[in-house]
């Protein structure tokens, strides 16, 4: 018996995006994003703190090169800040050249140090003045449009430089958390304790179909104009976790676990490769969830070269009973760490919502792969961040061993999903690189294998992670 193996131009690597590393957000002419502007309301993010300095990545493009030298990545995962790009945002607003030169030389220094750049064109860092202008994703056809002429000044400046190109980072993300609960940027949501502003039963859903649209108009662009000189790929990157029933032996359990996977990913996923949303959705939400019109169909059907995925964890799903509340997000359901017998789904992490589970990545690669016809996947993030990681003296902090096992876990469990269920998978980015700014939680959990020294000029110190990835795919990738 063989063990589980990877192919042997498997890509893997490290990931980041703009706002939670590059600080600088004044430099070169960039103008406030949406979470600029969020991290100024008081109360939203712990400590009171913003991406203002973050990992000052943008003045320390060599040393976060120099780090992924050493740990010998062949693909490194970034995003571009659009506001870096075009301040204002839209179609008609100037291009600034000083930040899209900025984007342009560190490809250059990127591919001259042997690493390919996978880049992600919008991760949650809308322009603010799209936002103040006209909502933002709630305003379809603007946004679509000049989402579309953000993209295309990218391809075009990049070339054939960029063969990995992502349109979105997690719609579930920018959808539910800006739109539903409030607590990512724009925090609009109909809790009014936390914002004065938003509706959570039915602005979630039709930002993520502006997203959607959008992405579909960017792929078209892509492929009518770029593809066939420029020869990279495109995709999305959906978001989602594992789900397990509480009570393996109640069928409504079991059900609850599937909606719950359709509401997170399938939402996107039967979009973008069944040109439909799940029937489970239409039926709980009504036509609160927007329809396609033919035209919208035919730009979002089919527009995936790859699909990118992004995970993390796993989840007990209970069944709820009666009617779904107007702002429920989910599919009726209650997500829990613990099952009816008493076991938890994984170890307690710095993270409320991550619990590690191995198995349960690779199920969910199978369950993505029969439904949507064994796509080709590059996982464009795992990674996990440790109780306490922050209150430790830097010696042991450096020793992240839990860490280390988690990437075991998941890379392996990643392998027999390849060996054993004969998934496509091709690459896969670790989240991430460094600790840097984890959004509402600011600077407290840390998800790098790389610590960064925030009181001691941003200084990086490698942890024991940052080289075991590197062996871990030594055991899998073929060699011949
Ligand atoms: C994401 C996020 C990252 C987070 C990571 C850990 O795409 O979910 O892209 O920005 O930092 O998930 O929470």
């Amino acid at each position: 018996m063989s063990h589980s193996h990877l192919p042997k131009d498997f890509l893997w690597g490290f990931a980041t995006a703009s706002y939670q590393i590059e600080g600088a957000p004044h430099k070169d002419g960039r103008a406030d994003s949406i979470w600029d502007t969020f991290c100024r309301i008081p109360g939203k993010i712990a400590g009171g703190e913003s991406g203002e300095r973050a990992c000052d990545s943008y003045h320390r493009t060599a040393e976060d090169i120099a780090l992924l030298k050493q740990y010998r990545a062949q693909v490194y995962r970034f995003s571009l800040s659009w506001s870096r790009i075009i301040p204002l945002g839209g179609r008609n607003d100037p291009v600034n050249e000083k930040g899209l030169q900025h984007y342009v030389k560190f490809v250059d220094d990127l591919l001259a140090a042997g690493i390919q750049p996978m880049v992600t064109l919008f991760h949650w860092d809308l322009p603010d003045a799209l936002d103040k202008r006209y909502g933002g994703f709630l305003n379809k056809d603007e946004f679509v449009k000049d989402y579309e002429n953000y993209a295309r000044v990218c391809f075009e400046a990049f070339g054939s430089k960029v063969k990995f190109w992502i349109t979105f980072n997690e719609p579930w993300c920018s959808s539910i958390l800006g739109y539903s609960t409030g607590l990512f940027a724009p925090g609009r949501t109909s809790d009014r304790s936390k914002s004065a502003v938003g509706d959570s039963s039915t602005e979630p859903w039709i930002a993520g179909h502006s997203i959607l649209i959008a992405h579909g108009a960017a792929v078209k662009a892509y492929r009518d104009d770029f593809k066939a000189k420029d020869g990279g790929q495109i995709g999305i990157t959906l978001n989602g976790d594992w789900t397990e029933p509480w009570d393996p032996n109640d069928p409504a359990d079991r059900e609850a676990c599937e909606r719950k996977l359709e509401f997170a990913i399938s939402w996107f996923g039967d979009a973008i490769y069944l040109g439909k949303y799940p029937d489970s959705m239409r039926k709980q939400l009504g036509d609160r969830l927007p329809t396609f019109t033919a035209e919208e169909i035919a730009l979002v059907q089919g527009s995936n070269d790859f699909y990118g995925m992004n995970h993390y964890c796993a989840n007990y799903i209970k069944h709820k009973d009666g009617e779904a509340d107007i702002n429920d997000f989910s599919g009726h359901i209650q997500a829990l760490y613990h099952n009816k017998a008493g076991e938890v789904i994984g170890p307690e992490t710095q993270s409320f919502w991550l619990h590690p589970n191995p198995l349960g990545f690779r199920k969910l690669m199978k369950w993505l792969s029969d439904r949507y016809g064994g796509p080709t996947f590059y996982v464009t993030e795992s990674g996990t961040s440790l109780k306490g990681e922050n209150d430790l003296p830097l010696e042991e902090l450096l020793d992240d061993e839990f860490r280390c096992e988690y990437f075991r876990g998941y890379i392996g469990a990643m392998a027999d999903a390849h060996t054993i269920d004969g998934v496509d998978v091709r690459g896969y980015t670790a989240w991430s690189l460094m600790d840097n700014f984890e959004w509402a939680e600011g600077y407290e959990t840390r998800f790098g294998v790389t610590y960064v020294d925030y009181d001691g000029d941003q200084k990086r110190y490698p942890k024991k992670s940052a080289m075991e990835i590197g062996a871990i795919f030594d055991k899998y990738i073929e060699k011949e």
